[in-house]
């Protein structure tokens, strides 16, 4: 019984990435974001909150500016276990954990109070749960406002004006397929190659929401911001499940009360940067416009008829639809 206690211990510090006589556990967290982002800060504050619960047993870094890489190599990072938590987009996830095809649909939030009240209730529950079978425990959803199309050559102001337009998209099909619908070119890069593809001619644009297009520094090379609000994607704060699954009862209800009391911090820090940030792309020089935007809503039918395919995913539209 000793030994085999012995054991756990030794593949849980394992798991953590501590050697095993370290009283302490550190656990490395990824963001592609720089210091002091709002998605970094959530989970420096989740960490904080942690580190307090467990009387210091478990602390955790994060290693922001996409130190440990891209998020699609950190995905797999977090799902192997070679990091033990990862802040990132849902995006990359679509084509592994199809639930999470449901909130990057095009328009399917009536508004960000629209996505609180569905993420926060049994649709984000049941998206949650989804991640278990890939490895993932979900601790958090954050706040990403919404994800317009900006670029280096003109005002997006009707679905005709994208035609022929290249942007870079994040690594997701749904997003290359709403790009298309739109009439435009989609090419899926890494979010640490849009900068210089933008500024070489690689591709015209990229689409984003306001802190990205102003930390990542695109409003230098695409001046244009077409406020079309495409989508209002979350992002997703996750857990290695077997190293979750190592802890004792009590410290898994400790990381998901700090994940879920992160939240609100992470959501006050996003109104107030949002809004600082557009600031700072208007004082950069960025060139901000409405759109006809029910043009837009009625161009996205064919993503739908395209993604949303069996009955748990147009349940799952119906209930985000319905949540009041
Ligand atoms: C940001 C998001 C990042 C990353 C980036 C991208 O809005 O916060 O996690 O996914 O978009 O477009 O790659």
């Amino acid at each position: 019984m000793r030994m085999m206690r012995l054991l756990a211990g030794v593949a849980l510090a394992s798991l953590m990435g501590v050697g095993a006589a370290g009283a302490q556990t550190v656990l490395r967290s990824s963001d592609t974001h720089p210091d002091g982002y709002p998605t970094v800060e959530g989970v420096k504050y989740f960490g904080e909150l942690v580190k307090e619960r467990t009387d210091g047993r478990y602390e955790v870094e994060v290693y922001h500016s996409a130190q440990l890489g891209e998020e699609k190599d950190t995905i797999e990072q977090v799902r192997s276990g070679v990091i033990q938590l990862n802040r990132v987009s849902m995006a990359p996830f679509n084509g592994t954990v199809k639930e999470t095809i449901v909130p990057a649909l095009p328009y399917v939030f009536r508004d960000e109070e629209h996505m609180h009240k569905v993420m926060d209730g049994p649709v984000g529950d049941q998206i949650k749960a989804a991640f278990e079978p890939v490895g993932l425990v979900v601790l958090a959803f954050y706040d990403a406002g919404s994800r317009s199309f900006y670029n280096s050559k003109k005002p997006i102001r009707t679905v005709a004006d994208m035609a022929g337009l290249k942007f870079r998209v994040i690594q997701s099909d749904i997003f290359v397929d709403m790009t298309a619908a739109l009439g435009a070119n989609a090419t899926p890069m890494p979010y640490g190659e849009v900068y210089s593809s933008i500024e070489t001619g690689v591709i015209d644009g990229a689409e984003n929401n306001y802190p990205s297009y102003d930390t990542a520094r695109h409003v230098e090379v695409a001046k244009y911001y077409s406020l079309d609000q495409h989508t209002i994607l979350p992002e997703v704060f996750v857990m290695n499940k077997a190293a979750f699954d190592a802890m004792t009862p009590e410290d898994q209800e400790i990381f998901r009360k700090a994940g879920a009391d992160s939240v609100g911090r992470q959501r006050e820090l996003w109104t107030e940067m949002t809004e600082n940030s557009r600031k700072k792309v208007e004082e950069a020089g960025a060139q901000i416009n409405d759109v006809d935007k029910q043009g837009f809503i009625d161009a996205m039918k064919p993503v739908y008829d395209k993604h949303v395919t069996d009955d748990v995913l147009r349940k799952l539209v119906e209930d985000v639809r319905a949540t009041q």
